[in-house]
This record gives structure tokens, sequence and C-alpha cells, in this order.
């Protein structure tokens, strides 16, 4: 926890440092310090509680407040530990206008959007609810985990308050060993759904705003000193970096041991006042670097008192040098493919298995020869950047920092913050993650330059062994009459990597002959990505005509074909995620050929290829080993 304490006074205090070229940053509230970290958790021994609860749907929020205001009416609180049926058969006059035991039962985790037909479109308050039974250890730990649940969460441990979070994809836990009962207990946990003009993302998106409990959900047990952070790296000068951050009453001067086995490594040393350890040593010349091609990971393991944290850790290097990416020091072409956090099927509900992550990922890898993905628009679930990890793919991490954000208010801001740290400091152990994005098509001002300063500068002082980008906005004219594709973006400065997102020849009236004639000028001393081009095809929908229509397979081809000739063209092109793997459910998207879905997938929903999938494919075979 101190350690927190620590990184939130440096990023506050490095506010003011960090006027960059684009203007001031912007301070606005502190992020409000996450509860503990407890990073790869979710290699850690616990208690799954995934699996039957009951729900309630709650519109008016009557579990949260008096119809009048104020606390709410005893008769609604849903979080109660309480028989409800029992209660009311006793005849005294008691009432409820809830029963959660006789509530409908689902399956979590999955988005509500599912449960039942009449759930589709509902966006609000969802109440669940189940029982389990703990056995409680003397001088153990307990927190209860969420992996994430969209977008505000409140958390109650037999009818008592345990916390609440806001963010929709990043985890979070609090500490309930004082809560627990040996036994049975009763856990309720009230989701609410709506985002507003003043959360991240905004309300207006172009995906599925998939509300419910989308992540594990788990109980985790620890010694009442534990290992709650760890970061163990590869530095550029080529050493291996290890802080690690202890929690609990014996966090101070303690004894600590790091190892990797494989390597027959192991450091010994004591934590200090605050229960930190930092080390580095030179890594072995046995150390087989992480890459695309090589995805090795070593099992790496801390031990402290009875606390044993362990992780699988890839090695690698990314940087950049003038306009190249530099992958353990060789310059690497992106071969990559955007994606949104949502699995194959007819149906789906953001349920990422183990084997749904790998049935994406294999696609992106093995069937387009891809060596990147662009994880859009938001942290996924850490099973996606596990399976990334383990098939060498490198991933691009954003946040939901994207179009209209409230660039002026504070809270947005401190709500951004967190969520990007959240998102940092669960993945920064991840070999897969190359690029930390902090934004998404954001219209320039001085507020939302200042906002986005402040997040770059947030990201470097969180991790300074990878890259930060953003999908920058352009500006269209003319010249000889060609189109003109200009990036002026002031935040291009405080950048490692420009991202531009590409869609002429789809939006807008250019014809497809025309697209490989478009002249990029954008800064060129730094590697440019194509963070997305696209056009949307409905799977099995040909049209065999010289200039195929809109929505046919033959168009969104053609599309790639001339897009690709265009990229060809920019020097400084360093990687491309088009957009994007798979047809993704979006409300905004219902004419005939997408019925709520945005068809730009090169693989509809359930996973049959387009025809364009072969067009990136062999574009992609052929900057394999480096090519250009
Ligand atoms: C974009 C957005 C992405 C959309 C895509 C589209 O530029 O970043 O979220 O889904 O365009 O399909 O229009």
């Amino acid at each position: 926890m101190a350690r927190w304490h620590l990184s939130i006074i440096a990023i506050l205090s490095s506010v003011g440092l960090s006027l960059g070229a684009v203007g001031k940053a912007q301070s606005g509230a502190a992020p409000p310090a996450p509860t503990p970290l407890l990073v790869a958790a979710d290699l850690r021994p616990g208690t799954d509680l995934s699996g039957p609860w009951h729900y309630s749907v709650d519109p008016y929020r009557a579990g949260l407040a008096g119809f009048h205001g104020g606390e709410p009416n005893a008769s609604e609180r849903r979080w109660a530990d309480i028989d409800v049926g029992a209660t009311m058969r006793k005849g005294d006059g008691a009432m409820f206008e809830f029963d959660m035991d006789s509530a409908p039962i689902t399956t979590l985790p999955a988005s509500w959007l599912t449960h039942a037909a009449e759930m589709r479109y509902y966006q609000g308050l969802v109440w669940y609810q189940r029982h389990f039974q703990a056995a409680l250890q003397n001088g153990k730990r307990v927190f209860l985990r969420l992996g994430a649940a969209n977008y505000k969460t409140r958390i109650y441990l037999n009818g008592t308050p345990v916390g609440e979070h806001e963010g929709g994809f990043t985890p979070f836990a609090f500490e309930v060993t004082k809560l627990l009962r040996n036994g049975d207990n009763q856990i309720t946990i009230g989701v609410d759904s709506a985002v507003t003009d003043t959360s991240v993302p905004p309300p207006v998106t172009d995906w599925e705003n998939y509300g419910g409990i989308t992540r594990s959900i788990r109980l985790i047990e620890t010694a009442d000193t534990y290992v709650d952070d760890a970061w163990v790296r590869l530095t550029r000068n080529g050493a291996l970096a290890i802080d690690a951050h202890l929690d609990g009453p014996r966090a101070a001067g303690r004894s600590i041991r790091f190892f990797i086995p494989a390597l027959g490594l192991s450091r010994a040393g004591t934590t200090d006042a605050n229960g930190n350890w930092r080390t580095t040593i030179a890594a072995p010349r046995a150390l087989e670097r992480w890459s695309p091609e090589r995805p090795r990971l070593y099992d790496v393991a801390i031990e402290a008192g009875d606390d044993r944290w362990r992780d699988q850790i890839g090695f690698r290097t990314i940087e950049t040098r003038g306009s190249e990416i530099l992958l353990n020091g060789r310059p690497i072409f992106l071969r990559g493919i955007s994606l949104h956090e949502e699995e194959l099927g007819v149906s789906p509900a953001r349920v990422i298995t183990p084997a749904a992550a790998r049935a994406l990922l294999t696609e992106a890898k093995h069937e387009l020869h891809a060596n990147f993905v662009r994880l859009a628009h938001y942290p996924h679930d850490e099973t996606m950047v596990r399976a990334a990890d383990a098939l060498g793919l490198l991933v691009w991490s954003e946040v939901p920092v994207y179009w209209r954000i409230s660039w002026g208010n504070p809270d947005t801001l401190a709500t951004a913050r967190r969520m990007i740290a959240e998102n940092i400091l669960r993945d920064r152990n991840r070999a897969s993650i190359a690029i930390w994005s902090i934004a998404n098509e954001t219209p320039i001002t001085d507020a939302r330059n200042g906002f986005l300063t402040t997040l770059a500068a947030d990201v470097r002082r969180l991790d300074d062994t990878r890259l930060v980008s953003a999908a920058l906005l352009t500006e269209r004219s003319t010249a000889n009459g060609h189109p003109v594709m200009t990036m002026t973006d002031p935040l291009a400065a405080q950048l490692d990597v420009m991202g531009i997102n590409t869609y002429n020849g789809w939006y807008g009236d250019d014809r497809l002959a025309d697209v490989p004639a478009i002249e990029w000028r954008v800064p060129a001393d730094k590697p440019l990505i194509f963070s997305e081009l696209g056009a949307d095809a409905k799977a099995g929908f040909h049209d065999a005509r010289a200039m195929p229509q809109k929505f046919s397979e033959e168009y969104q081809a053609d599309y790639y074909r001339q897009t690709l000739a265009m990229a060809a063209k920019i020097p400084n092109l360093r990687g491309l995620s088009p957009w994007i793997l798979k047809d993704f459910r979006s409300p905004r998207r219902q004419n005939a050929f997408q019925q709520g879905w945005n068809r730009k997938g090169l693989m509809s929903e359930t996973g049959q290829h387009k025809l364009a999938f072969d067009v990136l494919t062999g574009f992609y075979r052929g900057k394999e080993d480096g090519g250009r």
C-alpha cells in the first residue's frame, strides 16, 4: 500500500514538471489510491466464485437511495443479510420489494446481455448474490478480487459494504479477512453499466456496452505479509531489474528472495521501512529473449516469509531509434490486427476464457501471420494478455479515452489516471505488451492536450520500458489533384510512436482506385503505425462487378489492396493494426448488412474468413523476416 501511495505522490508531484510541448498538464483531483494490487493474482491460490448467482434488476437504483433521496428504504436493500422469504413468513408485517434467494439464476462471469431476452438492451443497475462456504485460518488474509465489472461496482459481504470501484476494464480487490464468517457467507455485488458524459469511456462509442461482471470473481488467500506488487523486467541496458513491495505487519526489514530456477538465478535482500525491495542483476548469458518467433517465458518467484509470489515472465527490450521500432535491438515491422474483447460466436457475452482468447489470437498469429495485436479500446482480460505472451504476439494496450471525453472535468481525469495505472500495474510483467496507448481519435483542444499530457507522464513514470502512443486525428486537403492527409497534432511530441486511423475509400467518397495516390504528411522522425484501417463486408455477400458495392467481400478485399499499396509508400510506417479481426457487436450499426454489428471484421462473428483476410495474410507473409 505504502508503495502505491508513493507512486501516486510521485505522479502528482510530476504534474508541474510534465509541461510538454502541447501545453499545461492538468492536476485534477488525486486519483483515489487503489485497493490492494495483488499483482499476478490470477496465479495465486484462491476460491473461484464463478458459477451460479442470483440476479435482480434495479432500474430506479432503489437499493442505493430512497425515492426522496437519502438512505435506501430497508425493503429495498438487496445486500441485507436476511432470508426474505422466512422473514415475511413470520407474519409480523415485514415486507420487502426483493427476494434475492428466489431471483433468477445466471452463470458468472458474463455480461448480463445474454442472461435473458429482456436483458439484451438493459443499461443500469443489476444486483448479484450468492452464498459460499469459508473456513477461517489464523494468520491468513483473504481478498475478494474481481478481474473487472462494467462500469461501477459496489460490493457487500454478509450485509456490510466492502468497497466500490469505477471503470469497466481493470481489476480491483478488497480485503475481507475480518468480514468473513466461518461457514456460510453471503456476497452481493451491484453493478451499474450506466456511462455518463464524465465517465471513461463516454456513452457514445462504436461498441457494445457489456454491462455486468465480465471477468473472474475470486477470493485470494495470502500470508499475513505478502508480495502485493512485483515488477521484473529486462532494462534497455540489459539488466534484470526487480521491484517488489510487501504488504502486511511484517513488511519492513523482511528477508526476501528472487528466483528464476531455469537460469539458476537467485538473489536475496531485505525490504526497506516501507516494505520495498529493489535490485538489479546482470542478465545471465543463458537468458533467451522473448520474441514473437520464440516466446520464451520463465517461471519467476519471489519468497518473503510464508508468501511465495510467482509469475511467468518473458524478457525483451522494445525501444525506438529515429523512425525504427527495435525489438531486442533489431528493427521490427508490426504485422498487426485490432481486436475487441468479444469471443467468437453468434451471441457473445464478453466471456474470455483461456480457450476463447486462444481461438482469437491463434487466428491472428497462425492464419494471418501477425506478430502484433491492438487490444482495443480498453484493457482486455488478463487471460488475453497471457495468451499473447504465450503465443508470441506483441500488444498495443489502451484505455478507453475515446472520442468525446470530458477533458475539463477533474473527476474524469482522475478516473482515467487510475484506470491507466491499474492497467499498467496489472500488466507490466507481460513481455507481449509493447505499447501503452493513451487515447483514440480525440479532437485537439487545450483541455484535451493537458489531460493527455498528464496521462503520458503517468505512463512514463509507471513504466519506462515501453513505448507510448495514441491514435491521432488528421486533416484532409488537396494538392495537385490528389488528397493529402496531414497530421499536425501537437501531442505527437509526447509520443514514441504515432498512431493514425485511416478510412479513405470507406468513409467519404474516395474511389478505391485513387487511394494509393493519397499523400501522407506526418513527422518523419518517429515511427508511424496505421492503428486502424478497414471497410465493412457481410461474410458471404459477393458482388462480382468491376466496381463492387460497399459491404461486399470484394469491395473490402479491394479496399485492403489499395490501402496497403498506399501504406507501402510511407517511409516511416512501422506497422499496421487494421480494423478488425472479427465482426463485433455495435448498436449504432443498423443497416441491412450490419443489424447491430460492425462488419469490418476480416472474419464474421462465427469465424468465417472473408476475402480480405487472405489479402492481408499475403501482405504479412511478404513482411516476415523483417521484410519492408
Ligand atoms: C474508428 C474507431 C473505431 C470504430 C471504427 C469504425 O476510427 O476508432 O472504434 O469502430 O473507426 O468502424 O468506424
